[in-house]
């Protein structure tokens, strides 16, 4: 193993979380195994007391997940991480492991959907209490803040409004509270944004997205800074179950070895669409952080690497004019997820946030002709074509719906 912790990022996504393995591969094998054989009942039994070094069984660590979580870790500058079955099974394991009964979380009011739902009808159930604000605002988090209140979850920036949330800020006042800030980096992947850099304390993606980054898995990964967190939240994921697989790994693994060169794609295929359609004459409006019309494009510059891939816009005729665009695409997908070197196009308030139902979506600034567009790393000529010829079959609307 080289001395990674030199090495420029790009060089770190490449080779980072590289163990030693016998007969020399160059990338870690697939341990596709559910448990390990023990030499004797007594190391066996050390090995469960914690005394001994080794592995017992794949719910608890196994050497091809042990080496994707390692290098997630390695590229986001936190102490070490955990390999979860989806970004759900991620959230869901930091929610249980810090929060019980009479505690209070404020969040972003602006998450994916199904976040939002988990605090409010299952944690909820729980004795859990939370709050959504505008995290844009510091001063929201600020009046939301309760002496009970022990986690400030930030989705940044957010799906599918692409808000963008100061951290730095959220961090400093959260920890005057005495709660942890937890972040949802998904939509940037540590390429674009590293949440340790501005005092979070704890990192998680859907790696379904852009870290894996080919739309063939679904997984998830907590990142954290220090050992003590690393196993309180390592005790609850083996207890709730919610772990990644050996192969799931491998992929994401293969994945993040491109990250970087993907992410740079993506930046500049989404920054050329997102100006072709803020010109567009049928376009009321266009929110992307590479764009100096978005609100907190200053909090962008001092946060981000890059400006990502997610798009949200919406056409002057509304959500009837975005179903003509959305059904009339040919090279570009209408399918939810995103982050994959395809191009992705849906409609949140009928797909990944319907769950939220309407208050909840109005309250986030979801309009219901909003539009996601996950540009894709294919030749920005041929996806700006796709969307001319898809925009070109709305018919005259002359009043935008509401
Ligand atoms: N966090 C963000 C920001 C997400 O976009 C998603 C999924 C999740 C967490 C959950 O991850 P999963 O369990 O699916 O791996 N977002 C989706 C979306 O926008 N379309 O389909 C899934």
């Amino acid at each position: 193993m080289s001395d990674n912790k030199k090495l420029q990022f790009d060089s770190k996504t490449v080779h980072a979380g590289m163990g030693d393995y016998e007969f020399g591969p160059v990338v870690p094998p697939i341990y596709q195994t559910s448990t390990f054989k023990f030499e004797s009942v007594e190391q066996g039994a050390s090995l469960f007391k914690g005394e001994a070094t080794g592995y017992i069984y794949t719910r608890l660590e196994n050497p091809t997940i042990e080496a994707m979580e390692n290098a997630i870790a390695e590229l986001e500058g936190g102490h070490k991480a955990l390999g979860c079955a989806s970004g759900m099974a991620a959230i869901s394991t930091i929610f249980f492991t810090l929060l019980k009964s009479g505690d209070h979380v404020v969040c972003s009011k602006f998450v994916y959907g199904p976040t939002l739902t988990l605090l409010q009808n299952i944690l909820g159930k729980f004795g859990v209490e939370s709050t959504f604000v505008d995290t844009e605002f510091p001063e929201e988090i600020e009046k939301a803040m309760r002496p009970n209140t022990k986690v400030v979850y930030v989705e940044t920036p957010g799906n599918p409004t692409l808000a963008i949330s100061d951290l730095e800020a959220a961090s400093k006042i959260a920890h005057a509270y005495g709660a942890l800030v937890v972040v949802d980096n998904t939509f940037m992947s540590p390429a674009l944004q590293q949440p340790f850099k501005f005092g979070v304390d704890i990192i998680l993606h859907s790696m379904t997205k852009f870290l894996n980054g080919h739309a063939d898995v679904v997984a998830g990964i907590i990142i954290v800074k220090d050992e003590e967190m690393f196993q309180k939240m390592r005790k609850v994921l083996n207890q709730l179950g919610g772990v990644i697989d050996p192969f799931n790994s491998f992929l994401v693994h293969r994945g993040l070895k491109t990250l970087s060169v993907r992410m740079q794609k993506h930046c500049e295929n989404a920054q050329i669409v997102a100006e072709y359609l803020e010109n567009h004459p049928k376009v009321k409006w266009v929110r992307y952080p590479g764009l100096k019309s978005h609100p907190t494009y200053q909090v962008g510059l001092k946060q981000h690497n890059g400006t990502g891939g997610m798009i949200a816009f919406e056409l002057k005729g509304g959500l009837k004019a975005g179903e003509v665009m959305m059904n009339s695409v040919k090279l570009c997908t209408l399918a939810v997820s995103l982050g994959g070197v395809e191009s992705l196009i849906q409609h949140p308030a009928s797909m990944t946030h319907f769950s939220m139902g309407e208050e909840a979506r109005k309250n986030g600034g979801i309009t219901n002709g909003l539009v996601r567009f996950s540009v894709g790393i294919e030749n920005v000529k041929d996806i700006i074509e796709d969307l001319e010829q898809a925009l070109a079959k709305i018919p005259k609307m002359e009043k935008a719906e509401a």
